[in-house]
């Protein structure tokens, strides 16, 4: 890949833009797929397919589920959203089975706990503190674009974390560049011409400042069931649906370290009463826990102590002091 740069000023840098033949390849796999070689895949591309990562009728179960959320999604005001889209925000909360079987996949949550955990140790006097951060719901919205909707503007969506990445040419040995994974997976069949997510393959590497090039964008079409898996770092967009009568339905979450602040404030998006029916590793999942040492309590407790106050001055959730554990 090119990464040379050109600088004018100390505050403006011109890009020589980069070559389609320079892109790396764009993979898929199965569903059982070894999390390390995906996790591979990911380094070198910053996207990759999963094919058949979720039953049919799960999906269709889903739909039922969030049809009427979507159907009655109000326009976008501004230009990121095209007027035929409609977006089904805090979607943990409206679909219990795409809860369990589309934002809880083992295979991406197995990803993500490689790609976004954080292990850490401290000095507290003369005594060493070890942490663990788990990674955390970032967000979870269901995307419908209607016929005649047009491309939507290629963003990364690391952008609400303040990254600041350098470009290089090589992802490094280790997992401090990202903050996030993305999940997209189709409800429907998504096209090239019915609007599937279009994505720039190795962007991930590219410095914050270079401005993504449109021509170097690839489809992922997917079929109904399959997913998308992509580090929020690499440009991308929903496309234009310029079909008549198709809708390109996708079921998405992106998920973050445990220490960042969540884009879609999952604490107040999802109401008590509905987090209060979920399964405990969903709850834990969305951020109702703990990320060590010492970040989210509640009364200097674990922040699930909210549902269930029988959990109080449980030390589950407090850090770890045992050294031999890490
Ligand atoms: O609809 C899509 O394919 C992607 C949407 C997206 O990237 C976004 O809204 O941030
Ligand atoms: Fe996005």
């Amino acid at each position: 890949m090119a990464t040379t740069t050109v600088t004018t000023t100390e505050t403006e840098r011109v890009f020589i833009p980069i070559k389609a033949e320079s892109l790396p390849p764009v993979l898929t796999f199965e569903a059982d797929a070894d999390p390390a070689d995906v996790i591979k895949a990911l380094k070198i591309s910053g996207g990759c397919r999963v094919k058949a990562a979720v039953d049919k009728d799960i999906l269709w179960q889903v739909e039922r589920e969030l049809r009427p959320h979507i159907e009655a999604d109000v326009v976008w005001e501004g230009d990121f959203f095209p007027i035929q889209t409609r977006r089904v925000e805090g979607m943990i909360g409206k679909s219990p089975i795409c809860a369990e079987h589309i934002i809880n996949h083992p295979l991406y949550q197995a990803v993500c706990k490689e790609f976004l955990t954080t292990k850490n140790w401290y000095w507290s006097g003369q005594k060493k503190i070890f942490a663990t951060s788990d990674p955390q719901l970032n967000n979870s919205i269901c995307f419908s674009i209607g016929p005649g909707a047009w491309d939507q503007p290629l963003h990364r969506d690391s952008w609400c974390h303040q990254t600041n990445e350098p470009e290089v040419a090589v992802y490094p040995d280790n997992y401090d560049r990202d903050v996030g994974i993305g999940w997209f997976i189709a409800g429907k069949p998504a096209t090239r011409e019915n609007g599937a997510t279009r994505f720039i393959p190795g962007s991930h590497l590219w410095s914050k400042d270079r401005p993504p090039q449109e021509e170097l964008a690839v489809h992922a079409e997917l079929e109904p069931g399959d997913a998308f898996m992509m580090l929020s770092s690499c440009y991308h967009g929903g496309s234009a649906n310029k079909t008549t009568d198709q809708e390109r339905l996708l079921f998405s979450c992106f998920m973050t370290k445990g220490w960042l602040r969540q884009e879609e404030n999952q604490y107040l998006a999802i109401p008590r009463e509905v987090v209060l029916k979920m399964p405990v590793h969903i709850q834990q999942l969305m951020g109702y826990k703990l990320s060590q040492p010492f970040c989210g309590w509640v009364e200097s407790d674990d922040p699930r102590v909210v549902l269930d106050p029988s959990l109080k001055d449980d030390p589950s959730g407090h850090y770890d002091e045992d050294e031999d554990k890490h």
